[in-house]
């Protein structure tokens, strides 16, 4: 076990980035292309419009040991891929038994959730929602809002991360704009 000096980080509630982040990782269209079901609209706005970015993450930085509680901020950039909401990649913990706490700073997102056997979930979350990520549920966070959507995560440094199960099969529910509504919606090339 690596002793950590207690230390403090200030977080900015509107852009999530935080005072001295031991990472910054940014998701452009490019890195998930895959992932929207309109995936010719994709390529579409990367070949005439550019690259645009999805989501940015600032996180701090701890040794991968049981008791370890690593956390960070996600910033969602509003807007949308043919009528899809902006979305992070999501994922199931390659330790499926760990959870997670998610913190809404500020704007507003729809918390996808679903599990292998088959449930799905969909939790509003604004500014001072806490919302919890049982052990087993894959999770990926949706901009639903004019705004950006910022909240804050903490889990345990063990969890890991499975992207590939996702990337493979997507997630059971899209979120599509209706009217500048949010829908939640089956989606048909799941699996
Ligand atoms: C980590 C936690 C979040 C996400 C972040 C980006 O377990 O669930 O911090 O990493 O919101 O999403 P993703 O799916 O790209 O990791
Ligand atoms: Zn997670």
């Amino acid at each position: 076990m690596t002793l950590i000096q207690p230390f403090v980080t200030e977080v900015d509630f509107l852009s999530g980035a935080l005072s001295s982040p031991g990472y910054v990782i940014e998701r452009k269209l490019s890195d998930m292309t895959e992932m929207y079901a309109d995936r010719d609209e994709a390529t579409r706005i990367l070949t005439e419009e550019g690259d645009r970015l999805i989501y940015e993450v600032q996180g701090i930085e701890l040794p991968a040991e049981e008791g370890q509680i690593p956390h960070c901020s996600t910033r969602i950039l509003p807007g949308d891929i043919g009528g899809e909401c902006h979305m992070t990649k999501g994922h199931y913990h390659a330790r499926r038994e760990q959870g997670e706490v998610y913190f809404g700073l500020s704007g507003r997102g729809l918390l996808l959730m679903q599990t292998e056997d088959g449930d799905t979930s969909e939790l509003e979350m604004v500014a001072g929602s806490a919302a919890y990520v049982p052990p087993y549920w894959a999770h990926r966070t949706v901009n639903i809002g004019a705004e950006d959507f910022v909240f804050f995560s903490v889990w345990e440094a063990r969890a890991g991360h499975d992207y590939g199960t996702i990337e493979r099969d997507g997630f059971r529910k899209l979120i599509m704009l209706r009217d500048g509504e949010a829908v939640v919606v089956d989606n048909p090339k799941y699996g």
